[in-house]
């Protein structure tokens, strides 16, 4: 309403009451509401312009005019606020009116365990039950334990086999004296340093090589290994232990293949094998998977940190996690457990 529109009579306030109760009557949502309060009760509203125009009255007839104004007034903010509880109420009943509590609810995903560290601690559980201790150590290793005190001195033709990873920090000779471990056996050293036999312990852990990648090679994997030093250990415990082992992760039936192998840290060395056909229920000849390297304790590492080799001799052993889990799960490459892919990771 234009301000030259507004007629000073009590009979136009009631039609502007009437006119704005009517709009007011239609109006269904907050934001109506808002835009009608404003129209008639905000700063430049109507009923604004009507008091300010009490000026241009008869000084006689403005204070009956000024009531008129003002009940108007109260009136329409006491139907606003009765609107505004109106509106409110009913779009809380939409609200509540529209959840279905019949619906069945929406299933949550739960997170699971890494495959490899459920197989981690399988592996684990499998060698406490025959009286190992679990142990860490160190995934930044020094190049004497990881090598030198493990029968692997400087420019040993071994340490081609393990493609190391070097820290890029030089000592006073311009040498580098540390590595990314290449694998778990520098924690045999370790313990041995810091104590007596009877020596029985197993080490999860990362190692760290810098090899081209395949379907059973990666570049970070996990090793377990394995020390038992005492009186009167023979090869036939590491062999009755790790068939033990064998069987327990992968039932009485496992089909299992011991060879020689060649570690400078052990003498005689054997590496085990299972065979993936028999596994994964296919025909034909075995195909067999290593899965470890053990063999008895070299005299050399034991004599190194101290052991009289008159008295004690062990065996000691490396298991390859990832080879381990692909066996048990029928999963041929290893590297789709560190592509992080949810639809892999999420079977397990
Ligand atoms: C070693 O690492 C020795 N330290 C094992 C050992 C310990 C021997 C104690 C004797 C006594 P090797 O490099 O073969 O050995 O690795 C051991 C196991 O780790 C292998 O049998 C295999 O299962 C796994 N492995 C080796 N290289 C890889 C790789 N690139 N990716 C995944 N698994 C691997």
């Amino acid at each position: 309403m234009k301000k030259n529109s507004t007629t000073h009579s009590a009979q136009n306030v009631d039609e502007i009451v009437s006119n704005a109760l009517t709009e007011l009557m239609s109006t269904k949502t907050l934001d109506d509401l808002d835009q009608w309060r404003i129209r008639y009760l905000g700063r430049k509203g109507i009923v604004v312009q009507l008091k300010r125009s009490i000026s241009d009255l008869p000084s006689a007839e403005r204070p009956e005019f000024g009531q008129t104004i003002n009940s108007a007034s109260k009136e329409l903010e006491a139907k606003l606020l009765n609107k505004q509880e109106e509106i409110l109420a009913s779009d809380s009943k939409k609200t509540a009116e529209s959840i279905d509590v019949t619906l069945p609810g929406v299933p949550v995903n739960n997170g699971s365990l890494h495959p490899i560290t459920q197989t981690i601690r399988d592996i684990c559980d499998a060698f406490t039950t025959m009286g190992f201790e679990v142990i860490e150590g160190p995934e930044v290793e020094l190049d004497y334990y990881n090598f030198q005190m493990l029968n692997i001195p400087k420019h040993h033709p071994a340490r081609d086999g393990f493609n190391t990873l070097w820290i890029d920090q030089e000592d006073s000779n311009g040498e580098k004296p540390m590595l990314l471990r290449t694998h778990t056996s520098p924690m045999q050293i370790r313990t041995m340093e810091n104590q007596e036999p009877p020596v029985r312990l197993i080490v999860p852990g990362k190692v760290y090589r810098y090899e081209a990648t395949d379907s059973s090679h990666e570049w970070h994997f996990s090793q377990i290994e394995g020390l038992a030093v005492d009186k009167g250990i023979t090869f036939a415990n590491l062999k009755g232990t790790l068939y033990e082992f064998a069987r327990k992760l992968f039932g009485e039936d496992v089909k299992v293949r011991f060879r020689c192998d060649y570690f400078p840290f052990v003498e005689p060395g054997a590496e085990m094998s299972i065979d993936w056909n028999s596994r994964t229920n296919q025909t034909g000849d075995a195909n067999w998977i290593e899965i470890l390297g053990a063999g008895m304790v070299h005299p050399k590492v034991l004599k190194a940190v101290g052991y009289d080799t008159d008295k004690y001799t062990g065996f000691a052993f490396g298991i390859g996690v990832e080879r381990i889990a692909m066996l048990k799960h029928g999963i041929d490459d290893i590297r789709l457990f560190y592509n992080n892919d949810i639809r892999f990771l999420g079977q397990f």
